[in-house]
């Protein structure tokens, strides 16, 4: 497309376009082509040329009750009026408190306190500092480890790249942290392709972390950290068993296992948490997104009473944690999540997914068959669809779908060759039809 008629379908001209730095965007190919979003509502986008498109994404995954909530933005105005901001060290307001309690109520019992960040990247950086610092103010300072997973995402942080697993997110960044190790993904094609919901195969990659805590003596890792469904890198569903396994070994040695549920958290899974969803119990859960509906920027991360308890020591008058951030738990976060709790639990959102969760499996396997697939998984509201990449040309063939599933109103994410879709918990029937009647028509087109 010729970069004047782009740029008069965005009503912008290239130039205006020229200073934003996009994140994790081919910004000149999208400078050339613009993709404006100009407004939103249910489960709607409508872009700059006036066309409406329908979210497959949740946005990033993470506007779960739908896209114009009033009762959001009705809680945000009040408060900016009523307190725009509080200081949040030695300082506090009372929604943030109201926030943590009504939070912790959706976590299995045992784990009751909750510490506010900005977004996923913030809670990794969180959690692991609590899991190297829990085991310093215990005594067991020994433990300095952290343990990752090959296809891991944990942001962007220089912790999150560390125990993350993804070669891109890492080669440009020097050294990293040190005393990190990983395990490998549990992604296995070859047993388990087309697999519905959780795959048969693959448990023992689980007995992957024996073999690195041995290597490096179990009273040297401080914690492990794993997504339950790793998201961005092509939605890899846990094999039967197998954090169940991660979850056995940590307890053998003495280790904790957090969980990234920035993706999981809030309903995706069918389930409010992966931890409901596959019933293991971790020790640290980061969460983010979901929290504020992805209308303003807050992450939570959820720890066991023992942890928070193992800090509560020494002299009162002294800050137990050095770590915190501006606006942690800033009045208009927390008086946009506790909206948003507000919508789910009216809305039961936070279990629909289990109520769609066969219908959009059914509808998103009957794919199977068509040209370039050779993949398809699921959990919950989440799928992906794995194409065949273009010979020498990795990664082309998913962004011409993602590029003319976004010409015929449908938004999608795609990761390498990876479709990946995660719609709003209140997409309908119909509009999963839409939805998968456009992927039909695309998929059966592509080269
Ligand atoms: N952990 C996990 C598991 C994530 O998925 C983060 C941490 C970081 O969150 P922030 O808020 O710092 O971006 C994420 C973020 C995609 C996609 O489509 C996924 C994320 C963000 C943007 C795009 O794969 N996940």
């Amino acid at each position: 497309m010729a970069n004047d008629a782009a740029a008069a379908r965005s009503g912008l001209t290239t130039n205006n376009l020229e200073a934003f730095w996009m994140p994790f965007t081919a910004n000149r190919q999208f400078k050339q082509t613009p993709r404006l979003l100009v407004g939103a509502e249910g489960m709607y986008y409508r872009s700059a040329d006036g066309r409406e498109i329908l979210d497959g994404t949740a946005g990033l995954w993470c506007v779960n009750a739908g896209h114009g909530r009033k009762h959001i933005a009705d809680a945000i105005a009040a408060q900016v009026m009523e307190l725009d901001y509080a200081p949040a060290f030695q300082m506090g307001h009372p929604k943030a408190f109201e926030l943590a309690a009504r939070l912790v109520t959706y976590m299995p019992t045992g784990i009751d306190h909750v510490f506010f960040t900005n977004s996923g990247s913030e809670s990794v950086e969180t959690g692991l500092k609590m899991a190297l610092a829990y085991h310093k103010v215990k005594g067991d300072g020994g433990r300095f480890r952290l343990i990752g997973r090959e296809r891991g995402y944990h942001g962007v942080n220089f912790g999150g790249i560390s125990v993350g697993g993804i070669v891109t997110n890492r080669k440009h960044f020097g050294t990293l942290l040190t005393g990190v190790d990983h395990i490998r993904h549990t992604h296995d094609p070859a047993r388990n392709a087309f697999s519905r919901g959780q795959p048969e195969h693959g448990a023992e990659f689980a007995d992957d972390l024996d073999k690195v805590i041995t290597l490096h003596d179990p009273s040297t890792i401080a914690a492990v950290i794993v997504e339950p469904v790793a998201g961005s890198t092509g939605v890899l569903v846990p094999p039967k068993g197998y954090l169940e396994k991660l979850r056995a070994t940590c307890d053998k040695h003495g280790i904790l296992l957090i969980f990234d549920e920035v993706i999981t958290g809030f309903g995706r899974l069918g389930a409010p948490f992966a931890v409901d969803y596959f019933g293991v119990t971790p020790d640290i859960v980061l969460t983010a997104k979901g929290v504020t509906n992805g209308v303003v920027p807050m992450g939570a991360v959820f720890v066991k009473k023992e942890i928070y308890e193992t800090f509560m020591n020494g002299p009162e008058h002294m800050i137990e944690f050095f770590h915190g951030y501006t606006y942690s738990g800033n009045p208009v976060s927390s008086a946009a999540g506790l909206a948003t709790l507000d919508i789910y639990e009216e809305e039961g959102l936070l279990n629909r997914g289990a109520e769609l969760a066969d219908y959009w499996a059914d509808a998103l396997h009957s794919l199977k068959g068509l040209p370039h697939v050779i993949d398809i998984r699921n959990c919950g509201l989440v799928g992906a669809i794995e194409l065949e990449p273009i010979a020498g040309q990795p990664t082309k063939r998913a962004f011409t779908a993602f590029l003319q599933a976004f010409e015929k109103g449908l938004l999608i994410r795609t990761t390498g060759d990876i479709i990946a879709l995660s719609p709003p918990l209140i997409i309908t029937k119909g509009q999963i039809d839409k939805l998968f009647d456009t992927l039909k028509d695309i998929l059966q087109s592509l080269d």
